[in-house]
């Protein structure tokens, strides 16, 4: 398989301006570090609508989910579009919220294959517009792909037009329900509400957490980790980098936490899955160079990674 990159340079679904920025910041780091990464391969600009920034939103819980909705169906078609081409996408976001189009193009090129994710995240991205304390999408991706309302623990009243696009996202380019509760593993989750915490208890979800992977061992952990995918005939990884320390990184990230892992942490991790030749396409996302205190310091550890994690992905893409 042939990498295609994918840049959706969209940020609408984040609290904070400018991680739409990150796919270029990650292009400079790569051309400071002489590296002719970018030109390789080929690449599709996602189109956005970054500047419904300036509109009136009335969706509280939920801000910019028609926008958010439109940009997840084109990066949905992009996706189909580069997998059914028979390419390995890899998919350039800025907010998280993009996964919503990520996993329902896959969804829509192998409909009738069960889909694994590897979710690498500070946080667990599982609310939904009832739960939310934010309002913002990028903590909504997975409740959505799961179909999972969490309606039990009901905190926002929220109204028709919310209800209808999050009906709609959770339908787009094909039915809901695109993921299985037990084909959804994180890595690094470590700061989450309330009602994710019930929602993550009640399905089950398996959370590896930083010290149990530096407890055990990456490696045991994959394999575990693999074997509960077992079902699973192909692996998505959606890459959030505030899974990283951000107190040894950079805060260059939307919503920065510390007590992450470290990037050759990061690496082993990335490596044991792709190993298993599963992987069909891989996602980064929320680097945010305008936050960063350390120039662009996250842009060029996240580089760093992709550059490294790239050969076995061409090795292992055959599928
Ligand atoms: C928090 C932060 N759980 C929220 N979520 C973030 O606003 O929903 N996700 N930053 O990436
Ligand atoms: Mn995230
Ligand atoms: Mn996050
Ligand atoms: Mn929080």
């Amino acid at each position: 398989k042939m990498i295609e990159l994918i840049k959706n340079r969209s940020d609408i679904g984040a609290g904070t301006r400018g991680s739409d920025l990150g796919i270029d910041a990650i292009e400079i780091a790569a051309i400071n570090k002489g590296s002719q990464y970018f030109i390789n391969y080929p690449f599709v600009d996602v189109p956005t609508r970054n500047s419904s920034i300036y509109q009136n939103d009335n969706h509280p819980f939920a801000k910019h989910i028609q926008q958010v909705y439109e940009q997840c169906k084109q990066v949905a078609s992009t996706v189909e579009d580069s997998l059914s081409s028979g390419n390995f996408p890899l998919v350039f976001s800025g907010d998280h919220s993009s996964a919503m189009g990520t996993i329902s193009g896959i969804k829509s090129a192998y409909p009738d294959k069960q889909l694994g994710v590897i979710w690498m995240d500070a946080h667990a991205d599982i609310h939904s517009p009832h739960t939310t304390p934010s309002g913002n999408m990028h903590g909504m991706p997975l409740a959505a792909m799961l179909n999972e309302d969490n309606i039990p623990c009901k905190i926002n009243e929220i109204d028709e037009s919310t209800q209808e696009f999050w009906n709609k996202l959770k339908r787009i380019a094909g039915p809901v329900g695109k993921i299985l509760s037990n084909h959804l593993i994180y890595f690094g989750v470590r700061d989450t509400e309330e009602p994710e915490d019930l929602v993550i208890e009640r399905l089950g979800i398996k959370n590896y957490r930083v010290e149990e992977t530096r407890q055990r061992g990456i490696t045991d952990c994959v394999a575990e980790a693999l074997k509960i995918l077992e079902a699973c005939d192909m692996v998505y990884i959606s890459f959030d980098v505030d899974s990283m320390d951000s107190e040894l990184i950079s805060d260059g990230t939307g919503t920065p936490v510390p007590k992450g892992f470290l990037p050759r942490e990061i690496v082993l991790i990335l490596e044991e899955i792709i190993r298993s030749g599963k992987v069909i396409c891989f996602e980064i996302v929320e680097v945010n160079p305008l936050l960063d205190n350390k120039g662009n310091k996250m842009a060029e550890v996240a580089f760093d990674i992709l550059e490294r994690i790239t050969p076995l992905i061409e090795l292992k893409s055959g599928n």
